[in-house]
């Protein structure tokens, strides 16, 4: 692989939470690439858990061929590459420091909160009773992580503002799995549910689902190619191995 080129991101499906930082790729405008993961499949592999050993995605090929994983590690990487703070805010600034509260809320709190929901999908071995009781806490706790956003919210258009910024992108990605879920009623919580309208109804993240979907899809014009999963490992093999 070419190590001086673009910077290559993941795109997990199918519902992967990088969805939203693929959004963020597309505020930011910087160039960059993407490999679409199915996460069912190719990232069980053993060659894609030497690109990330928890087997997860996302997952960030920086332009020197460096490896990063963790979604918050890569919200900071592109706060530190939005030099015109189109998807950030001065780093230091009251503003900065909400972001990354509110970053740091959504891929913890918020996002833990659909564990059980997906074990109760995926355990291979459990009763219906026990996915009956996972549901019940993942329903619990998801209602509770989304009462807390819903006090969070202010009138602006956006988490932080009236531009959508990393806190939205991170947002995005995770909201709609209550949907896939059902885990609860969108409409019980109105704000959440605006925004999640108004950041489903932008090009950028519309982009990322049509990725994600394998359709064919014209962004900003940011995204320079789809690299095969493939190319992606045999290029990163020797870096990972030194
Ligand atoms: N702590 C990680 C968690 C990422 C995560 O939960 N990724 C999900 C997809 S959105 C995943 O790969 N799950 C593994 C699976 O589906 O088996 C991060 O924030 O990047």
């Amino acid at each position: 692989m070419n190590t001086t080129s673009e910077p290559i991101f993941t795109s997990g499906f199918p519902l992967g939470s990088s969805a939203g930082l693929v959004a963020a790729f597309e505020w930011l405008g910087q160039p960059y690439r993407l490999t679409r993961v199915d996460m069912m499949g190719e990232m069980r592999t053993e060659a894609y858990k030497r690109l990330n050993g928890r087997v997860e995605t996302p997952v960030l090929i920086t332009e020197e061929g460096r490896v990063l994983t963790e979604t918050m590690a890569i919200a900071l990487w592109l706060e530190a590459r939005d030099t015109e703070r189109r998807i950030s805010f001065e780093p230091g600034s009251p503003k900065a420091d909400r972001l990354h509260q509110y970053v740091a809320f959504l891929n913890t709190g918020f996002t833990g909160a659909f564990v059980p929901m997906w074990a109760a999908l995926e355990a291979e071995h459990a009763s219906e009773e026990e996915r009956e009781t996972l549901r019940k806490f993942g329903r619990s706790f998801v209602t509770n992580r989304h009462e807390q956003l819903e006090a969070m919210i202010g009138d602006s258009d956006y988490l932080l503002g009236d531009r959508p910024t990393l806190a939205d992108a991170v947002f995005a990605g995770v909201a709609r799995w209550a949907d896939f879920h059902k885990a609860v009623d969108p409409r019980d919580y109105p704000r959440i549910l605006a925004l999640r309208n108004r950041i489903e109804a932008d090009p950028a993240f519309r982009f990322a689902l049509a990725i994600e979907d394998g359709k064919t899809a014209t962004g900003s014009g940011a995204m320079k190619g789809l690299v095969p999963l493939a190319d992606v490992l045999r290029g990163t093999g020797a870096a990972l191995a030194a």
